[in-house]
């Protein structure tokens, strides 16, 4: 049977961010890609201002109850942006539409550069911290990862010992495997630490002069994509790298462009990768 995945994250209408990244990129590997959007909002919340926001945990329950009549279940999930609410529903979910050996990829969105999105409060973490218990995979970046932790966020300056620290701490909330995203050791180098509880594997890239909004859902997206694959985690988080790498490239330099990234001129760049296998 072929794999068929769940995202749950919000829909925003526009700004290149959470479904509207995850339903292509995970189609283009090739993957069946179902979704549950958390919430509607007309625009993300990084750089617009007014946009509407609409809650859909009021109709998760009904879904689920829909899916199990259905029997309607999943080799994959893969969760975004979500609410504190929804942590618990979501992992009921998870719990009854599970196909055997089902992969539970979890991407704690809920800050970056030391702080929290506007929206969440300081009880989010902890809430966050159950649903990356029961994962097999988490993608924190550093922020997310200080806040699972219960630590302040270190900044830009570190050690390979404080990564190794950071690691092992959130190990120890339960996922099988860690890729930290975000981690750099020299000025010019950025990139990602992945952990299996016995090993760090690093992989880095040339580090681009820009920051640019939702490559953290590019980032996720692929990495659940070539999961589904059978790629390995490092393999997976390498790739989900160099994709991120190549979406900024086709985004630079555009000024009107600042809301999100161009990765859909990526997309033929991850299909090649994809079917070369490497
Ligand atoms: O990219 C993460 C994300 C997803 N969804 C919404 C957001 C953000 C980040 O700001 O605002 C609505």
């Amino acid at each position: 049977m072929d794999k068929r995945l769940l995202t749950i994250q919000d829909i925003s209408c526009v700004g290149q961010c959470s479904l509207t990244v995850a339903l292509p990129v995970i189609s283009a590997c090739g993957i069946e890609t179902a979704v549950l959007p958390s919430s509607v909002l007309s625009t993300h919340t990084a750089g617009f201002s007014g946009y509407t926001f609409r809650d859909l945990t009021g109709d998760m329950a009904d879904i689920l109850a829909h899916w199990k009549k259905e029997k309607i279940t999943f080799d994959a999930f893969y969760t975004g942006y979500v609410s504190k609410a929804q942590i618990p529903v979501i992992l009921r979910i998870m719990d009854e539409t599970a196909r055997p050996d089902s992969l539970r990829i979890v991407d704690p969105v809920m800050a970056d550069n030391g702080v929290l999105y506007t929206g969440f409060d300081s009880d989010f973490p902890s809430e966050m911290k159950k649903l990356c218990s029961r994962a097999d995979v988490i993608l924190p970046n550093l922020t997310e990862a200080a806040f699972l932790v219960g630590e302040d966020f270190a900044g830009n300056s570190y050690t390979p010992g404080y990564i190794e620290d950071l690691l092992k701490k959130l190990k120890a909330l339960g996922p099988s495997y860690i890729v930290l995203t975000g981690v750099s050791f020299a000025p010019d180098k950025l990139g990602c630490a992945v952990y299996d509880g016995m090993e760090i594997k690093y992989y880095f890239n040339t580090r681009l002069d820009a920051s640019m909004h939702g490559t953290g859902d590019v980032y996720a997206s692929v990495v659940a994509g070539a999961l589904c694959r059978g790629w390995s985690v490092y393999d997976a988080a390498a790739l989900a790298a160099d994709v991120v790498v190549e979406s900024m490239k086709a985004t630079l330099g555009d000024r009107d462009h600042w809301y999100g990234v161009k990765f859909e001129r990526a997309l033929p760049y991850l299909i090649g990768r994809l079917s070369s296998g490497k």
